[in-house]
């Protein structure tokens, strides 16, 4: 039976704590940056309205998706920020490569998680065309970066 699809970025505003005061490091490829820009700008835009000041958001764009792990990296190890949200999106291609940068990625991003005190959200999109990913970046299914940016608000405001 087919799963049926719905707005992937629903979520109740007033129940998403507040990021006032906090510091928030966005790192974005520019591979697919029709995407990526569009998912950086949802982001950014949910943060702003839930408290974080502009001025409080640090950007930083690497080439492709593979780079978000040292961009990622670099930003949780400058202890500046309180989170860092690691946006890309890689569309399946003829050959393998797709599988390797995904797994590279999450491996990666994960490790940081692991070892450093900083939560680092993912952002990455991995999609089978170019269409499923406009569907998830500002389109009929939402954008994950709202989503992103909505779970970074949680990850910063729990007393760990
Ligand atoms: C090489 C490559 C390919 C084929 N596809 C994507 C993609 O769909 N999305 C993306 O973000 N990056 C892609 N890249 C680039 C790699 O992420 C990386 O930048 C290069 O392999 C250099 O390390």
């Amino acid at each position: 039976m087919a799963t049926e699809l719905h707005n992937l970025s629903d979520y109740d505003a007033t129940k998403a704590p507040s990021g006032k005061g906090k510091k928030i490091g966005i790192v974005y490829a520019e591979w697919n940056s029709e995407i990526t820009y569009a998912l950086r700008d949802g982001a950014i835009e949910t943060l702003l309205a839930n408290g974080v000041e502009k001025e409080d958001i640090a950007l930083a764009s690497v080439p492709g998706s593979f780079e978000l792990i040292y961009g990622a990296s670099q930003m949780v190890k400058s202890n500046k920020y309180d989170s860092v949200i690691a946006i890309g999106c890689v569309i399946r291609g003829d050959t393998p490569h797709f599988d390797y940068i995904c797994e590279g990625v999450t491996q990666g991003l994960s490790q940081l998680n692991i070892l450093y005190n900083t939560p680092v959200i993912f952002g990455l999109i991995t999609t089978n065309n170019l269409l499923q990913a406009q569907e998830r970046s500002g389109g009929r299914l939402g954008n994950k970066g709202d989503e992103c940016a909505v779970t970074a608000l949680h990850m910063m405001a729990q007393d760990w």
